[in-house]
Order: C-alpha cells, then sequence, then structure tokens
C-alpha cells in the first residue's frame, strides 16, 4: 500500500493478459493469528497475447507471507523467482501448467477493508478493485475470468457460517472443532468477485421463482440482534428481481442468492457474484431505527447490486478504466427501478439535485475527469460521482435519443453478445448504434470530454411575422488536461407554454415535448405561427447532464411553476426563482447592504402552501431552497458567511410571513396510518417536517412542535426530523440537550441509529462546531476505524457544515488535516474521501484559500502518505 513513487496508468496502454487462469481453487484456514491460503492456478499462455516468451507476473501485495511455489507439484526455489513491491515473477513458468502458492496473511491486522478483513467477530472479503492480491498472489486484473472453487477451514463454534460465491459442494467436521464447506461457482470470474465470509451469523430466508420457474434460495445473513431489521431488503431483493426480468429481461443465473450484512466496510455495498457483502447501513431497515432516506437507500442498493449480475458480472469490465461501463449503466438501471417502485418525479428531481451539487462540483475541481478516464495513480479514486451519476445520465441520453424500444434491443444484444466476456464502454455503445441504425461518433465525447457542457438559451419573438426563434450555444470549461472541447450531442427535451399555461403545438403533427439534438456550438429552432411570445420550457426531465442558462423573469418563472406540463421543469422553474432571489440577498449580504425579501417567492410559497390538491412530496421539493452546498457549486466564488447569511434570512422571512400556512399544513399532514416506507407517506412525512425547520424560525411555535414530535414519534424519520431542528435551533438548546440524551439513552445499542445522532450533532450549524466534534470523539459511540463513523462525524462535518467548517481561523482545516494523516495508516479509502472538501480551495476567498491550500501543503509533505491521498493531493495543488 505504502507507495513512494506511486505511478500513472494510462488506457493507451492497455494490452491483453499474457496469461490465462482457467481454473481456480482456494483453500483459507482461518486461524486467530493468521490465514493460510493455499491456490492451485490452472494457468496457460494467452493465445491473443502477442509475446509468447514473457515471463508470468502475478499481483501480490508485500503483506503476502509466501510459503512455497510449486509447478505442475514440483517445489521450485528462490532462484526461479522474484518478488517485487508489486507482486511476483516467475521466469520460467511452461505454456500451460498448474501452480499451486501457499501465503500467510493477517485479517485481524487488516485495518484498509481490502482483501480478508475482519468486521467485528466476522471475516468478509472485498476485493474490487484490486483487494485479490492481497490475499494471496493472481492475476488481478478483471479480463483475467477464471471458474472458482473455495475451500473454507475454520473454527465451528467461532464460525459456524463459512460461505463463498455460487452453490455448496461439501461441508463436514474435521479434527479440533473445526469443520469446513466448499463452494463452487460455475460462471467463470475475475478475480475483483470474489467473496468469502466466515462468522457467526443468523440467516433470514425466502424464496423467488423466476420467470422460467426456477426456484431460488433468497438469504441475508445478519447479526442476531439485526434480524428484525431484514424485511425491507427481502423485499427489495425481490422486487428488483421480477423488475430485471420485466424490464431488461435479466433471469438470475445460480440456485441462490446471498446478501451478508457487515458493519465495517468502506461503501455501500459490493456485488461479488451470488454473494453480496452489504454494509449494514445499506441492508438494514426498521421503521424505529431507520429514516425514510435511508429505507430508500437500502432499496435503491440492493437492487443496485442484484442488477450488477448482468451488468457487471456476466458481462464485465475489460480493465478499470471501462468502471462506467458496469456502473454508469447499473447505476442508470436501479434508478428506473426506484423511480418506478416510486414517484418517477420525486426521484429524478432528487438524483438531479445530488447531481448538480456534487458531480457538478467535482467536474468543476482538480479532480475532473472523463465518465472514461485515461489515467489513474490509484484506482479507488475513480469510484467516482462522475464515473456512477454522471456515467449513468450518459446511458439516460442513450435511451433517449434511441427511444424505449430501440435502447431495448440494445441492451438485449449487449448481453447476448458479451456474455461471459470482459468488454469496454465501446462495445455497449456499439450494441445500441447497431440496433437503432444511428450515428453515436459524435456522441461518444459524453465519455471521454470532462467537464459540465453549458448552454446559453436566447430568444426573439418577431411580434410582424409571428415568429419565435430559440437559439441553442454550447460550450464546455477548460478541465484538468482538457483546455479545449468539441461539441457534444445534447438531447434536449423542451416545450413551449402559451399565456393559458398550456403547451403550444411545436409542429404539424401537434407535438407538445420534442427532444431536440444539439450538436453544433451554435443551432437556432424557428417556430411559427405563434400569436404571442411563448414561455420556453425548456430541459424537462434533465435530459441531459449540463448547466442551461435563459434569461427568465420572475413572473416567466412563477408562469411555469403553476403550468409546466413537465413535473420537473415546475420543480425546476421554482428552484431557479429562489436561486435568483438567493443571489441577490448574497450580493446584498457580501456588500453588507440590509437584507430584504423577494416578495414574489414568499407569494408562490404561500399558493404552494394553500393548494391542497398537491403532491405533498412535490410540494416539499418545491419549498426547499437551494442547499448551501448547492449555492457554492454555482458560485464563482464561494462566501460561506455571505451565503449562509442570505439562505438563513430567505427561511426566516419565509417562515415569518407564511406562519400560519406553515402551522396548518403541519397539523393538516399528522399521519394516522401505521408507518409503511412507501412514496405516499415518505411525501407527506417529507412535507411535514421541511414546514417544521421553517416553522424552528418562529420562537413562540417552533421549539415546542418540535419538541413534542421529537417525544410522539412512532417512527426514526420524525424523531431524526424533531432532533436535527431542535440541535439547529439557537432558542431550542434545552431541549436540544434533553432530546440528544435521551436518543442516547434509547439507541444506544443501535449502531446505525448512533451514527444518526452522531450526524446530526456534526451538522449542527451553532457556533462552536469543531469543539462538538473534538468533544464526540471521546464518545463512546465513536470509533475512526469504522468508515461508517468516521463519515458520520469527520465527513459530515467537513463536508455537510461549511459555516462552522470554514471558520475564519483554519481551525476546520487544521483539524481535517489531522484526521486525514491518522487514517492515512489506518484505512486508504477512507482517508481519500475525507480530503475533498479541502481540494476546493480555489473557490475560496483569503484568508480561507491560502489555509486550505496550507492544510493540503501540510498532508502532502507526510512522510509515508499512501498513493491513494498522494494522488488527489498533488492534483489539487
Ligand atoms: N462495485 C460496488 C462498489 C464498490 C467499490 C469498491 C469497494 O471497495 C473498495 C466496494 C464497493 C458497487 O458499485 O456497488
Ligand atoms: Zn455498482
Amino acid at each position: 500500500m505504502k507507495d513512494a513513487t506511486a505511478q500513472t496508468i494510462y488506457l493507451k496502454d492497455y494490452q491483453v493478459p499474457e496469461f490465462l487462469i482457467d481454473k481456480t481453487h482456494l483453500v483459507f484456514d482461518l486461524n486467530d493469528e493468521f490465514c493460510r491460503v493455499r491456490s492451485s492456478l490452472s494457468i496457460r499462455r494467452n493465445p491473443e497475447s502477442q509475446s509468447s516468451s514473457s515471463p508470468l507476473f502475478l499481483h501480490g501485495g508485500a503483506e503476502l507471507e509466501l510459503q512455497k511455489i510449486e509447478i505442475d507439484s514440483a517445489v521450485i526455489s528462490e532462484t526461479d523467482y522474484q518478488r517485487t513491491a508489486e507482486g511476483l515473477i516467475i521466469d520460467q513458468a511452461p505454456d500451460n501448467c498448474v501452480i499451486n502458492i501457499e501465503v500467510l496473511i493477517k485479517p485481524h491486522l487488516n485495518t484498509t477493508m481490502m482483501g480478508l478483513y475482519k468486521s467485528r467477530t466476522m471475516y468478509c472479503t472485498q476485493c474490487e478493485a484490486e483487494g485479490f492480491r492481497n490475499i494471496t498472489f493472481y492475476l488481478d486484473r478483471p479480463d483475467v475470468m477464471s471458474e472458482f472453487t473455495t475451500k473454507i477451514i475454520a473454527d465451528k463454534q467461532q464460525f459456524p457460517i463459512l460461505l463463498s460465491n455460487g452453490n455448496p459442494i461439501d461441508q463436514g467436521d474435521i479434527e479440533n472443532g473445526r469443520h469446513f464447506a466448499t463452494w463452487h461457482d460455475p460462471f467463470k470470474k475475475p478475480a475483483y468477485l470474489f467473496a468469502l465470509v466466515a462468522g457467526d451469523l443468523s440467516v433470514v430466508e425466502d424464496s423467488f421463482t423466476t420467470c422460467t420457474n426456477r426456484n431460488i434460495l433468497l438469504q441475508i445473513f445478519v447479526e442476531e440482534k439485526d434480524l428484525n431489521k431484514c424485511d425491507h431488503a427481502m423485499l427489495s431483493l425481490k422486487n428488483s428481481m421480477r423488475w430485471d426480468e420485466q424490464t431488461y429481461g435479466r433471469e438470475y443465473d445460480l440456485d441462490r442468492f446471498m446478501i451478508v450484512a457487515v458493519d465495517d466496510f468502506n461503501m455501500g455495498a459490493m456485488e461479488n457474484k451470488g454473494l453480496n457483502i452489504f454494509n449494514t447501513s445499506a441492508v438494514l431497515a426498521n421503521p424505529k431505527t431507520t429514516t425514510d432516506a435511508a429505507f430508500q437507500r437500502v432499496e435503491g442498493i440492493v437492487a443496485h447490486e442484484y442488477f450488477h449480475n448482468w451488468s457487471g458480472n456476466r458481462v464485465t469490465c475489460r480493465d478499470w478504466f471501462q468502471l462506467s461501463l458496469k456502473e454508469g449503466f447499473t447505476v442508470y438501471r436501479d434508478s428506473q427501478f426506484s423511480a418506478d417502485m416510486n414517484s418517477p418525479v420525486v426521484k429524478r428531481i432528487e438524483d438531479v439535485v445530488y447531481l448538480r451539487t456534487h458531480q457538478f462540483a467535482e467536474d468543476a475541481g482538480p479532480m475532473s475527469h472523463p465518465v472514461q478516464p485515461d489515467a489513474y495513480m490509484e484506482i479507488n479514486n475513480f469510484y467516482t460521482l462522475t464515473v456512477y451519476e454522471k456515467g449513468a445520465e450518459v446511458v439516460g441520453m442513450i435511451h433517449s435519443l434511441l427511444g424505449d424500444e430501440k435502447f431495448r434491443q440494445g441492451s438485449d444484444l449487449y448481453f447476448s453478445r458479451h456474455d461471459g466476456q470482459a468488454v469496454t464502454i465501446e462495445e455497449f455503445v456499439g450494441a445500441m448504434e447497431e440496433v437503432s441504425g444511428q450515428d453515436l461518433k459524435q456522441f461518444r465525447r459524453w465519455y471521454k470530454q470532462s467537464g459540465t457542457p453549458v448552454i446559453d438559451v436566447t430568444s426573439h419573438y418577431d411580434p410582424e411575422a409571428k415568429t419565435y426563434n430559440l437559439t441553442f450555444e454550447q460550450s464546455c470549461p477548460a478541465t484538468p488536461g482538457q483546455s479545449q472541447k468539441k461539441p457534444f450531442v445534447i438531447p434536449i427535451k423542451f416545450g413551449l407554454v402559451g399565456a393559458d399555461g398550456r403547451d403550444l403545438p411545436l409542429n404539424n403533427q401537434g407535438d407538445q415535448s420534442m427532444v431536440f439534438s444539439l450538436y453544433e456550438t451554435s443551432q437556432t429552432l424557428v417556430f411559427e405561427n405563434l400569436q404571442q411570445p411563448p414561455v420556453p420550457s425548456l430541459l424537462r426531465g434533465f435530459s441531459a447532464p449540463v448547466k442551461l442558462n435563459y434569461n427568465y423573469s420572475s413572473d416567466q418563472l412563477a408562469h411555469l411553476m403553476a403550468n409546466d406540463s413537465d413535473g420537473f421543469n415546475r420543480w425546476d422553474a421554482g428552484q431557479k426563482l429562489s436561486l435568483q432571489v438567493l443571489n441577490k440577498l448574497i450580493e446584498d449580504a457580501k456588500a453588507e447592504r440590509e437584507l430584504v425579501m423577494d416578495q414574489q417567492l414568499i407569494k408562490v410559497f404561500k399558493s404552494l402552501l394553500s393548494d391542497h390538491s398537491l403532491d405533498p412530496a412535490m410540494v416539499n421539493l418545491m419549498l426547499q431552497l437551494p442547499s448551501e452546498a448547492q449555492l457554492h457549486e454555482q458560485a464563482e466564488i464561494i462566501y460561506v458567511e455571505a451565503i449562509h447569511r442570505a439562505r438563513q434570512f430567505a427561511r426566516q422571512s419565509i417562515a415569518t410571513a407564511l406562519e400560519q400556512q406553515l402551522a396548518s399544513t403541519y397539523q393538516r399532514l399528522t399521519e394516522t396510518q401505521d408507518y409503511a416506507p412507501e412514496a405516499n407517506q415518505i411525501g407527506r412525512r417529507a412535507l411535514r417536517n421541511c414546514v417544521l425547520g421553517y416553522l424552528m424560525k418562529v420562537k413562540t411555535v417552533g421549539p415546542e412542535l418540535a419538541w413534542q414530535q421529537f417525544n410522539n414519534a412512532s417512527n426514526m424519520t420524525d424523531k431524526a426530523a424533531a432532533l436535527s431542528a431542535l440541535v439547529n435551533c439557537e432558542t431550542a438548546q434545552n431541549y436540544a440537550t434533553q432530546a440528544l440524551k435521551a436518543f442516547e439513552q434509547d439507541y444506544c445499542d443501535e449502531t446505525l441509529a448512533m451514527n444518526l445522532w452522531l450526524q446530526v450533532q456534526a451538522t449542527s450549524q451553532l457556533p462552536e462546531g469543531l469543539e462538538r466534534v473534538q468533544a464526540l470523539m471521546e464518545h463512546s459511540a465513536f470509533n475512526i476505524n469504522n468508515p461508517n463513523k468516521a463519515r458520520s462525524l469527520l465527513g459530515a462535518f467537513c463536508s455537510a457544515n461549511p459555516i462552522n467548517f470554514h471558520n475564519k481561523e483554519g481551525s476546520g482545516y487544521e483539524f481535517l488535516q489531522q484526521q486525514i494523516i491518522a487514517l492515512n495508516a489506518l484505512n486508504p479509502q477512507v482517508a481519500a474521501r475525507l480530503v475533498t472538501p479541502l481540494t476546493r480551495w480555489k473557490k475560496l476567498p483569503e484568508p480561507n484559500c491560502q489555509l486550505m491550500r496550507d492544510a493540503l501543503q501540510q498532508i502532502a509533505n507526510h512522510k509515508g502518505l499512501v498513493k491513494d491521498i498522494q494522488e488527489i493531493v498533488t492534483k489539487s495543488l
């Protein structure tokens, strides 16, 4: 892991593997102080490789204690191989042979959570992207696919459950209270999809009958205390299996599908063949301990990992530059699924908010990279919003360019043609091109060019000729390594809204909404016979991941908010209106002028609250002002205090002006039904809690209401919302203290709920945030070794509490720098993700800008910095 001279890997250097591994037999002998790993690899020279005499190179980390190597049953001596920092070179490997290797590893000392490690009392693995090389010597690259058989031996009492990929083929007891289990996976797979679990786990079982009537055993393995938190994941899994059959024609292939929940995990979950390993936060859910947002996250991640069985496992990536091949497509698939299970418009808005806030910021920062990167130092740094979310947007654009039928044909062709192969993004786009007959040559730039494209739209109405022109101009800012961009193909869905609020016909066929493909730098559309200038509704459904500017008046935006036939754009018009208001307030705050609230926004909000026919979920989204993080993204220079003050002022003004409407909405939405994590109820709770947030600004009302809600809540959504409202309210600190205590007492045994408790406090905007976080680091609920806890406290403070993190003294930066150094040696992946807020230093004014840079420099100077952090820090400086 520690690598002083981190190298850059380039896509252009890709070469097919020199050797292949047809069969892989593994034996894991788990002992308290070590694990003995024996592998038996059937190796042959790759006929497609250019070189016919190159030595055999196997990846393997420095932590592998090599015991023995045999080639075709003959032990080879130390003169026959060389060990390097990256692996093992065997000079005289025959073109066809069986290599047996024995190594010792120490999973209990592995804090990186890559390879084989211990999470509390159980053993588990994480091999994507390059973790298998920390388990044994191997060709650890995704284009080497092998048939795996895995035997696990362990103490039977401590580890009654022994799992690996595929089907169980043997098991039994052996001497000294030990037992074994052998698993065979009939599907060839790359090592990154390998998994092993050994632990004392309980199981929830169910079954699923596939479209061809095969019966699949479904199992979720958890600690016994969590047995009451598996229902939602199981239901989500069954829904995903049915949905993938119906929507993509994909049937599950093995006889069992297993999910294991582990507490210590770097990411959300992992799609290992037949044995998905999940972060507990991505699988466990119970109304008493889990918020609606977390319920929805579980549904989405269960689906995501399940969908990988086809988009990722059956058809996998040739190399890690193709990561978006599986991730972009799978995120697209899981978002379609979540849209179908809940409300499509709400899901789309949530995804776009996330993309605009976080992916746009990434694309404008020093780590900006294309959906298909062409170079990396540490692949773990490229599990990014760009590869995942922007990658999904790109697949969505292909879908909208091709239409439903051709898109499905393209996906069918892709899966059937490449089943069992490791392929490239090019193969995916090629299949889409082939079935549709469309030329996607220029479209491919979405994979190669980084940065968020900008579209400037202008309009002109000619009252004499009754014509209306819309001119679209596209550009894309320079990004690291890419100063000039060529035009993209941008599908822009749009309509023209008339004075009566109805969509005007756009052509002779009477279409009211159209997709226009912008492929030149500038293009103009002309519409005829318009008696009055319409209001253009542009980028409906957010049909492309771009920033679109059109100079709307506030009246036009109010018109779209009230009338647009596209639900997404009704919401977006409101966001644009709010942004106009906030940007003006931010300017005034910066110049220390008196802040005056815009009355039109208040009027619009009032009518939203008064119209009971509207969907509460949509009203909630429309009442949400753009977050501080989003305001930071769209600002040229981030004036943290001015932004905070302006937004707080707007919230205060809205609350004061609309107290009555807010209070009656709150009462009206009191739930009478039993809790269910379904779209309708979720929408009602969201609106009620949004309204509560505003009411906290009314001193005489908010604190009492929140305190009542905290005490009476029957579910975690309402409880956590009330807790957060109290914690963030200056005049409710008495209640806040009591509520935090009560919460701690009630949930001290619920790890995930306690993480929420840490997070609520880490994001409190009241002064002295850093001191609070430092104190919480001493609390027994915190443990820097656990990624969820590090994220809930440290991550949340540094990335979601700007007013405290960016204090003028720079103590927030110094704190983060110390935590990164502490994590450097423990968990490089968590550390590298935590650095992100510091990388945005260029956007802050002095003195913060310099202070952030200093902190980054301090990190860069640290001796023994892992390459994960090195890469980010060097690129940022
Ligand atoms: N393929 C997983 C993401 C994942 C990546 C790396 C991991 O460990 C370092 C773990 C999970 C997914 O997309 O869900
Ligand atoms: Zn994935």
